[in-house]
């Protein structure tokens, strides 16, 4: 099993799209191990863009995740940090295939809808800044199932 992190994006909340976006990660047959809505600061939004620090679309790309609430979601599925990068499609939703959320559901380069990591070592760094807590504890939290 491999666990993974999805976020409905700013526009994607305003544009009243989670409900839509949760059916298609369920029906693609992934487990929603945790659930939040919650409004980036600017500090997690640049940990969660790291990568593109320097990049001439960092300064919008920050302000735009942090404009409204989001929602993360903690997945987890066999293969899923790559069957998650295929749900959504590629980054420029006017590229990506039909089939897909960003596709579907449109949007610009920059407010695409949705986020997820596209590797092991992203998701690993990704997850604890929305889940800090490990599996073991949600469940025995009783926060889980
Ligand atoms: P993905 O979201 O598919 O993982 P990344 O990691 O290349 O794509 O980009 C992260 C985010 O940065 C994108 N979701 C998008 O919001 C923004 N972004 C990427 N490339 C551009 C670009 N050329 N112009 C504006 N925004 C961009």
């Amino acid at each position: 099993m491999e666990r993974t992190l999805c976020i409905v994006k700013p526009d994607g909340v305003r544009r009243k799209l989670v409900g839509e976006v949760l059916r298609r990660i369920e029906g693609a047959g992934f487990r929603i191990e945790g659930l939040r809505m919650l409004r980036l600061n600017r500090e997690q939004a640049e940990l969660l863009y790291d990568i593109h620090l320097g990049k001439p679309f960092f300064e919008d790309l920050v302000k735009f995740m942090t404009s409204g609430p989001i929602v993360a979601i903690l997945l987890e599925k066999e293969n899923g940090i790559s069957d998650l990068r295929d749900l959504i499609g590629e980054t420029d939703p006017s590229l990506a295939r039909r089939g897909t959320i960003r596709g579907d559901l449109g949007g610009t380069k920059q407010e695409n809808l949705v986020h997820a990591s596209d590797s092991p070592l992203r998701a690993e760094k990704e997850i604890p800044i929305f889940f800090p807590k490990t599996e073991g504890e949600y469940k025995s939290a009783g926060e889980v199932r």
